[in-house]
Order: structure tokens, then sequence, then C-alpha cells
């Protein structure tokens, strides 16, 4: 039986679906911390037996309300999160027993300072670069300090045996969404780009891990064998578009439908949405907090400086997924990711050869048109 309209669904509604779950989690007396960023290392807080869920704004709904408090000449992230936490509209920010942030761009930081004054927080101080060597016993306390934080909080105590579990968990579902990317590699991909948005995007609000790599690898199986009946949902010469640059929550239902009306198909998606944090697993052999340090300290977010791996990252990747061309999308006011813009350009079309175009976006319906007309001709020119 082909189940794949239902899981499609699924994923479709899952965050929907989470706001009731967020509520029977809390009814049953489950802990849940919010979580702003990839830096967090989910993995202490499922050794604490807690839930980790998304606090990151999506709409623009609530930004009005974030104004009050924050500058309007901020990215539309930190305003929508910071506004739904304000007016109690996010349930996962109303049902979080703690939220962890982390020090990454000054506008988050300094946004966590105010809400703080909302939930407990928990911030932990992110080093800004990996070329030094304090940074790695630097992040590997930070690591300790968020694990002493949660066993105060829940009055439990979480030992090396639950890191080395929970490690596992988060590497099987790395491996998992792994699978799932891998289909963007076939030209043409059995998925485009949006449906590749939505499970992802769905799986970041699945309470049940167990559950979501059961479908996820399911769904993959069915695609492969429709598309070895001749099945194909993309044409076979359509341009191959990675995006990169800010996280895409707000602004894919905007973006990615124009590139592919233009008849591209988005094969990665680069950036925090997408593969940035998952390409790597923790290693499962070492001390689990030097094997979490690790990781997360590579994680190639413009906050670093110097950020080298996004471009090794982004190198890998081009070649492996075939692209055709690059889209940078910039949240309006991420100053990291603006000027990091000119380094990815002259590495995109210099080095890699292929065509590149940035972004500069928000959360609002405004620019539309004017997406339309820039998106269409650099698709036109690939
Ligand atoms: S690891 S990308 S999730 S910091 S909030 S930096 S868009 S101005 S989200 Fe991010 Fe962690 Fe990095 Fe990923 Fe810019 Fe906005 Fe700051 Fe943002």
């Amino acid at each position: 039986m082909n189940d794949l309209p239902k899981i499609f669904d699924d994923f479709s509604e899952a965050r929907r679906n989470s706001f009731i779950k967020v509520k029977e989690y809390k009814d049953a007396g489950e802990h849940i911390v919010g979580t702003f960023c990839t830096f967090t290392p989910m993995e202490v807080i499922y050794a604490a037996g807690a839930y980790p869920i998304s606090l990151c704004g999506m709409s623009d709904e609530t930004i009005p309300d974030s104004e009050r408090d924050l500058p309007k000449n901020l990215c539309p992230l930190i305003k929508s999160s910071y506004g739904f936490a304000l007016t109690d509209k996010c349930p996962f920010t109303y049902f979080s027993d703690i939220i962890v942030g982390e020090t990454t761009c000054d506008g988050k930081k300094k946004m966590y300072e105010y809400l703080n004054e909302i939930k407990p927080m928990h911030v932990m101080q992110l080093p800004q670069a990996i070329d030094r060597k304090h940074a790695l016993s630097v992040w590997e306390n930070e690591i300790v300090i968020l694990k002493e934080r949660l066993e105060k909080e829940f009055n439990i105590e979480i030992t090396e045996e639950d890191l080395r579990e929970a490690i596992k968990k988060c590497n099987e579902e790395r491996r998992v969404l792994k699978e799932l990317y891998a289909l963007g590699k076939m030209c043409p991909p059995p998925i485009t780009g949006m449906e590749l948005h939505t499970v992802l995007h769905g799986a970041s609000f699945t309470f049940d891990k167990d559950e979501q790599n059961k479908n996820i690898l399911n769904m993959v199986e069915e695609l492969k064998k429709e598309y070895e009946k001749g099945v194909r949902k993309v044409e076979k010469d359509a341009p191959r578009i990675l995006i990169s640059g800010c996280p895409t929550g707000g602004v894919a239902d905007k973006i990615i439908p124009i590139i592919e009306a233009n008849g591209a198909v988005v094969v990665c998606y680069e950036n925090c949405s997408g593969i940035k944090e998952k390409s790597r697993l923790v290693d499962e052999t070492k001390d689990p907090i030097e094997a979490l340090a690790e990781k997360y300290l590579n994680v190639g977010c413009s906050v670093m400086a110097p950020n080298d791996n996004r471009i090794e990252m982004m190198s890998e990747l081009i070649d492996e997924y075939k692209v055709d061309g690059v889209i940078d999308i910039i949240l309006q006011a991420c100053h990291t990711y603006n000027i990091e813009t000119r380094r990815i350009k002259n590495f995109v079309t210099g080095e890699k050869g292929i065509p590149y175009m940035s972004i500069e976006t928000d959360y609002s319906q405004a620019d539309e048109g004017q997406l339309k007309t820039r998106i269409s001709a650099f698709i036109e020119m690939l």
C-alpha cells in the first residue's frame, strides 16, 4: 500500500498536532525545554528525561507586540520569537519549564535578557571561534553547567549512561534524516524541495522520535519504489538549487514555491532548517561531554569568526548534490549572515564556478513581487 500521502500529511500537520501533544506531555508530568538554536546539545535535554522543542518564531503575527520592547531594525526571527513569548500565543513557550539559549548573535543574546523576565532561561556562553585551543574546553564546561542546571531544575541526576543513551538516540535520528536528504542527490530527485522542507520542518516538532524515524524510512522506501516504477515529480533537467543562510522556517512558504514554480528544484538545505547540524554525528566512543562539545562547536554558523566549517560543508554539498546554483537567504538585520555573503558568493562563483544569489527578506509578504522577478531571472540564467 502507498502510505505517502498520509505520511506527508502527518508531517505537514506535525507542528499543529504538537500544540496538543505538548499539553498532553505536560499533563502527564513530562518536562519541556524550549530551545532556539542548532548549538543546543539536545542530548543533554533528553538525558534529563525532558523533551526539547524549538521556540523560533516563524510568523510576523507577534512582531508588532515585540516592538514594544525590541527595536524595529532587528531580525524577524528574534522579534517573532520574543513576541510569541510576550503574548503567550505560543503553546511551546507557554509550556516550557525552562528555555535554553546560547550567546550566538547579539540580537538573540540581548533578547534572552528580556525573555528571562517571562520564563526561566539558561544561557550557554558560546565561544565565537574554534581556532583557539581553549574553545573546546570552554564549551565542555558550558555543557557541564547546562547539565547541572537541568539536574537542579528537575531534581534529577544525569549519569554518563543517560548521556550515552541520548547520544545514540540523536545519532539514530540524524542517520535516518540523512537517508531522507540523500534523496536530493538523485537526478531528478523523487521529492520536491517544498515536500522535503515540509518533512524536515515537521520532524523538528515531533516528540516521538522512534515513530518519526519509522515514518521517514517508510517514506524514503515508498518514494524510491515509485521512482523505480517511473514516477517523476521533478523534470529531468530542472536546475538544482542549494539553499544556504539563515533558518528558513518563517520564509520557506514564500520563497520555495517561487523557486519551484520557475522550473527549478531545491535539492539541499544547507542551513539550520536542514542538514547543517545533521551531517556530523556525535562520536559514541568518546567521553560524552567531550564528544558533544566537539560536535556542536563545529556547527558552521556565521556567528563563528572565521567560519570555515560553512565553506567546507557547502563545498561537499555542492559536489554531492550536483548543485547548479546557490540561493543564500538572509533574514533582515542578520548582520553575521549578511556580512558573510561576500565570502560565500566569492567561494560559490569562484572556486565552485556556479551562480549565486542572495536574498534579504523578512516575514512579511511585502517583497513577494520583487522576489518573483529576481528569482525567475536567476533561474533563467542557470
Ligand atoms: S546555529 S543560524 S539557529 S544562531 S537570530 S543569527 S537569523 S540575526 S538563527 Fe541561528 Fe543557531 Fe546560527 Fe543556526 Fe541571524 Fe536572526 Fe541571529 Fe539567527
